[in-house]
């Protein structure tokens, strides 16, 4: 555990839309250091679960940098391709990161398993772990998620990776579609963060 609250911390992610909504959702009393300007590339993502490769890349970005590291492992779960891409989200998307191609493998594989898929409800959920590390360390890793469905075709231009498919339960619009600072108070990663308030 942390005795002192928090002042400077590695931001561990080289997808610049997840740093983007990590900076938004930390205080802004915290200093926060990117991977870039140490020039850190990502580690290989090994684990089995969400939470293990969270904690891959805090305590490896930490050791590299020589500071106290936050990691997101985070990914889209569908529950009709056996909850899919899942872990693997970032490398449905390609060696580029091109989230059209992620986007039409989900289309592709939902038809493979439904040619009616699009007349249902495809449960689907977006899942956060995020950890905190110092070098080897762990300070916490906790998990957040979000209920939703996938849409019938993308839609909306704000956010990234797979936001333009996922609605979120109790709304009609895709992330994609919803202000940046409304879709940040209700996501995935925004609930792992609640649980980790305590020590920003
Ligand atoms: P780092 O490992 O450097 O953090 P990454 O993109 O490889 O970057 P992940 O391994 O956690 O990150 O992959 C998760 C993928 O799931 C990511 O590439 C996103 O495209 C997607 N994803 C995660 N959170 C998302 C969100 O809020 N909105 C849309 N897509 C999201």
């Amino acid at each position: 555990m942390l005795k002192k609250r928090i002042t400077k911390l590695l931001i561990g992610t080289n997808n610049k839309g997840k740093f983007k909504e990590i900076t938004n959702l930390l205080p802004k009393n915290i200093k926060v250091f990117s991977t870039s300007q140490f020039k850190l590339k990502s580690p290989r993502e090994y684990g089995k679960s969400f939470e293990e490769n969270s904690l891959i890349k805090s305590k490896f970005f930490s050791k590299k940098a020589k500071m106290l590291c936050l990691a997101d492992d985070s990914g889209l779960e569908i529950d009709l391709l056996n909850k899919q891409p899942g872990i693997y989200s970032a490398r449905w998307a390609g060696s580029k990161l091109d989230f059209n191609i992620a986007i039409h493998k989900v289309y592709n594989e939902l038809k493979k398993k439904d040619k009616n898929w699009q007349k249902k409800k495809i449960k689907a959920r977006f899942i956060c772990a995020l950890s905190i590390c110092y070098y080897n360390k762990k300070i916490i890793c906790v998990r957040g998620s979000i209920n939703g469905k996938i849409s019938r075709i993308p839609k909306g231009k704000n956010g990234f990776g797979y936001d333009p498919i996922f609605i979120p339960e109790k709304h009609k619009k895709t992330f994609a579609e919803m202000k940046p600072s409304y879709k940040y108070k209700l996501d995935h990663r925004s609930k792992a963060f609640k649980k980790i308030k305590k020590f920003l």
